[in-house]
């Protein structure tokens, strides 16, 4: 009696008081001011994606020019976000003894009080390189769109992250490790064969960093001991931008994630804020039983992460496009409406991950981004 009536007083204090650790649903208000990039992927002139509809081979002038773009939109539009190479080389089967340059991208950003290896971070991951055959190959789907993709959610979250961490500073909040929430954007290169699909012929990029991560060790006293461990969810993204895409599930330990993000789609969809005409959801298999999660799954730049215990939630469309690996996977064979619907899922389960219900805007932000 008398341990309640102290216990159930301080029980209601912390619930006013403390941050809210449960996950929370987007709103309706919330879903409908999440922006779907509107012309900003025109394939001729839009500014995230018209620049990376080139041959992007590694060790050729457009991977460059892709690394530039990429570069210079965070410099430019996203001063808060850290950027880091991650630099390596290798032979090819076609490439002789030249040492081709495999350069992986990363931008994060985290709240501004953290400490190394004390951040727990929503990694989103697509690859940038494209195809060394047939000669001229784009790759639109494969992986010009995911990427575009990616760099609309950093710009559509930027601003609530601001805010989140102006009000945690403001509150003292922050601090422990499943509050101090980051975001990292990882473009992979090297994900193709150049010759043909094998253990060393592929993920030259996706290989190099997750060794590396590995034994990047964080101070002993760190709650994370590497970047691999700093990973909360490793998004994938492959193979969008072509119509109706069928986007299983895979993995049983992040089939929550994928409910979460197949929800999103579905409330999206309801309330009328999605451009597609779809046969079925992108998302299909939010009822999937646990039994019927085997072993089958597609190679692609999670293996070697994965290998290495990281959470995957691989968003590919299978079966794949029918313009996979061909001349047609370019600009003109893309669902436009299909990659602002991706580009408005992935920024809400991105805002919704980042439990950005805490600062739900009361404005109106301008329709058509
Ligand atoms: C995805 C896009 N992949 C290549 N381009 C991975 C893949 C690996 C696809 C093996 C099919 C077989
Ligand atoms: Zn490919």
């Amino acid at each position: 009696m008398h341990l309640m009536r102290i216990a159930l007083p301080l029980v209601l204090l912390s619930l006013l008081t403390s941050p809210a650790l449960a996950y929370t649903s987007l709103s309706d208000h919330f879903l409908k001011l999440v922006p779907s990039g509107g012309d900003d992927f025109d394939i001729d002139k839009g500014k995230l994606l018209a620049p990376i509809l080139i041959p992007r081979v590694p060790g050729t002038p457009g991977q460059v020019a892709a690394q530039e773009h990429f570069v210079n939109f965070f410099h430019k539009e996203l001063p808060s976000w850290s950027i880091e190479w991650f630099n390596s080389t290798g032979k090819t089967p076609v490439t002789g003894d030249r040492e081709i340059p495999f350069q992986n991208l990363l931008f994060k950003r985290e709240p501004p009080w953290v400490k190394e290896g004390q951040s727990n971070l929503l990694t989103l991951v697509a690859h940038y390189d494209s195809k060394i055959e047939p000669k001229g190959f784009i790759g639109a789907t494969d992986s010009a769109v995911p990427c575009a993709i990616l760099m609309h959610v950093a710009r559509s979250i930027d601003r609530f992250v601001t805010q989140m961490h102006d009000e945690m500073a403001a509150l003292g909040e922050g601090g422990t490790v499943p509050m101090d929430m980051g975001v990292q954007i990882l473009l992979l290169d090297g994900e193709e064969a150049f010759l043909q699909w094998t253990e060393t012929d592929s993920l030259y990029g996706a290989r190099a960093l997750a060794e590396r991560w590995e034994t990047s060790y964080h101070p002993a006293n760190a709650f994370y001991k590497n970047p691999l461990d700093q990973i909360s969810l490793f998004v994938l993204l492959d193979l969008l931008g072509s119509a109706s895409p069928n986007v299983p599930s895979t993995f049983l330990p992040t089939h929550w994630a994928y409910q979460a993000m197949a929800k999103i789609e579905h409330r999206m969809r309801q309330l009328n804020l999605l451009e597609s005409k779809p046969a079925g959801p992108f998302l299909p298999d939010a009822e999937k039983k646990a039994s019927n999660f085997g072993r089958g799954m597609v190679e692609d730049d999670h293996i070697p992460f994965m290998r290495r215990g990281v959470p995957i939630l691989h968003l590919i469309a299978t079966p794949f496009p029918t313009v996979w690996h061909t001349m047609n996977d370019d600009g003109a064979h893309l669902d436009m409406p299909t990659v602002r619907d991706w580009a408005r899922i992935v920024t809400a389960f991105a805002l919704e991950w980042l439990d950005m219900m805490e600062v739900e805007p009361n404005d109106e932000i301008p329709a058509g981004r």
